[in-house]
């Protein structure tokens, strides 16, 4: 028997994206449970719930100020309760994010530790400055300084992200302490699991300068290091192992080695991994240098992962990326690009991972100034860029084509005011496009892309060889990938077209599902056509 986690597909949700139920712009737990049949029907068996914990918002809720409540943007601990028993009675799992890296610097510790009260003193990385500057050269994932200064204790203290989100410090053993207190708090309120942000550079082995890189200088001293190892282990010791549930590690940087390092059994760690390869389709360098989408390069990481990791995640959104349908997808084909993407997520080997909006092929978001962006990476970019004298039309069109505020326009229910998402003036702007790519629209046109994932999921959550299936690469060409998935004498294969041209592959059998609505393959893919074929 396959264990639950990988017999079901997450949805990942945005709360302050997906639904507003009392009209102030945000959304919130009230708009979840309104939603609950609606993602039933989608079939999907998992959420994932981005950070509601209480959240200054430097970054989203990724700044967290109260590990053990609900921000009331949100709602409160009972509202998060009965969306837990909501949600079981329609056997729909929660995991939520484990945001353990760092805190928001509005966390009580965090005052504390700048007083230099204990316990608290050292739960942060404080150092002193080198002649009047940062200790050492480390830059961090949202550009700039890792160091910031702190006038209160008089040193600087380490942030690899945001300003306001400092590192932890994991050389102290009350600092996981915390950490497993906090996981019980919330497996005992009855969640399945977490989402683990970050969570493969939690130790850093030394303050040493790094060597110096485009990006993330000093990240070779923090990046899967053997004390994080030993921290994971710790946390599945105590505390997952003695839950029915799983933890999915979002982890910056891996290798397929180090993925297998992080998810091996005994001793245990996490149970599987987001990698990012596949995420640099389109772009290198932390993906601030945009370069055009070659299918190859997808098709190729995709399946590098396949082969190399026993059991990994499969996602091409999150809240972090931009549009799959608007980066490896096409315009002129929107709704058979977004379904044949959605037969790689659904159909590949490993745990599949849906983002909320990409079962409707929502896209990025046509911004018009910075004034329209929100996310704090994008306006540290921006302006990090600008001191970098990078010409203005270069780094908007960074902007247009990275920002992660393209995913968290809010989710388009239906055609009337702000999608439906919110009764009063939400916290970011509508996609114009709600009119034509919407829910409801989508829910009553048996054509739709909602339509298709539906079908798709019902697919794969009636299919053992979808499910627990090898995989095998059959074949790979500029813009065409053909594989096959086998359990006991069952084979299925999948081809994928990613491009505007009809292709011809050499694959019979009688279609499972198609794209296109067709019965049976007569050698020619047409554009953007993915087929399913029984062997
Ligand atoms: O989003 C990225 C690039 O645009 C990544 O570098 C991202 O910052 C990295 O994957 C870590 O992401 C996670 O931790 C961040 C938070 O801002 C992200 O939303 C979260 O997914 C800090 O907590
Ligand atoms: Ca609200």
């Amino acid at each position: 028997m396959l264990p639950w986690w990988k017999d079901r597909v997450v949805y990942q949700i945005y709360p302050r994206s997906f639904c507003d139920a009392n009209g102030d712009g945000i959304g919130d737990i009230a708009g979840i449970l309104s939603k609950l049949d609606v993602l039933r029907e989608l079939g999907v068996g998992i959420l994932w719930l981005s950070p509601m914990y209480p959240s200054p918002n430097e970054d989203n809720g990724y700044d967290i100020s109260n590990y053990c409540d609900i921000h009331p943007d949100f709602g409160t601990l009972a509202d998060m309760d009965a969306l837990i028993a909501e949600a079981r009675s329609r056997d729909i799992r929660i995991i939520m994010d484990l945001v353990i890296n760092h805190t928001s610097s509005q966390h009580p510790w965090f005052a504390k530790s700048c007083r230099g009260e204990e316990p608290y003193r050292d739960y942060y990385i404080w150092r002193d400055g080198k002649n009047g500057r940062p200790p050492n050269n480390w830059t961090g994932f949202f550009g700039g300084s890792a160091w910031e200064w702190n006038e209160q204790r008089g040193q600087y203290y380490l942030h690899l992200f945001a300003k306001g989100q400092p590192d932890l410090n994991y050389d102290n053993p009350a600092v996981i302490d915390e950490v497993k207190k906090l996981m019980r708090f919330w497996l005992d309120r009855g969640i399945a699991g977490f989402r683990c942000d970050v969570i493969n550079i939690l130790h850093k082995t030394s303050l040493k300068n790094g060597f110096p890189l485009p990006a993330l200088t000093g990240s070779e001293h923090y990046l899967s290091q053997p004390g994080t190892h030993r921290i994971l282990q710790e946390l599945y010791r105590d505390v997952l192992s003695q839950y029915d549930c799983f933890t999915v590690g979002e982890t910056v940087l891996v290798t397929p080695r180090i993925a297998n390092e992080l998810t091996r059994q005994d001793p245990g760690e996490l149970t599987m991994v987001f990698s990012f390869e596949h995420m640099d389709a389109d772009c290198f360098l932390l993906k601030w240098f945009p370069r055009k989408f070659r299918p190859k390069r997808l098709f190729r990481a995709l399946v590098k992962w396949q082969e190399q990791v026993p059991w990994n995640t499969v996602y091409l959104e999150n809240h972090d990326q931009p549009r799959s349908v608007s980066r490896f997808g096409d315009p002129a084909y929107p709704s058979e690009s977004a379904k044949a993407l959605a037969v790689l997520v659904l159909t590949l080997r490993g745990t599949a991972f849906v983002f909320e909006g990409e079962e409707l092929g929502m896209t990025n978001m046509p911004f018009g100034s910075m004034d329209d962006v929100r996310d704090v990476e994008s306006h540290n970019v921006y302006a990090l860029t600008e001191r970098l004298h990078l010409p203005k039309k270069y780094r908007w069109n960074m902007i247009l084509k990275k920002s992660r505020d393209n995913a968290r326009t809010p989710m388009q229910w239906n055609d009337s005011s702000n999608a439906g998402f919110s009764a009063g003036e939400p916290w970011i702007g509508v996609n114009p496009n709600y009119h034509e790519i919407n829910f409801e629209k989508e829910y009553v046109d048996p054509q739709s892309v909602w339509r298709f994932y539906q079908k798709l999921i019902a697919l794969r959550n009636a299919s053992d060889v979808l499910k627990q299936g090898s995989f095998r690469l059959l074949s790979m060409t500029g813009s065409v990938l053909v594989y096959e998935r086998a359990l006991e004498g069952e084979t299925l294969a999948v081809a994928v077209n990613l491009s505007r041209r009809s292709r011809r592959i050499a694959l019979t059998g009688d279609v499972v599902l198609s794209t296109h609505g067709r019965c049976a393959l007569d050698g020619t893919l047409l554009p953007y056509e993915a087929c399913i074929v029984r062997r």
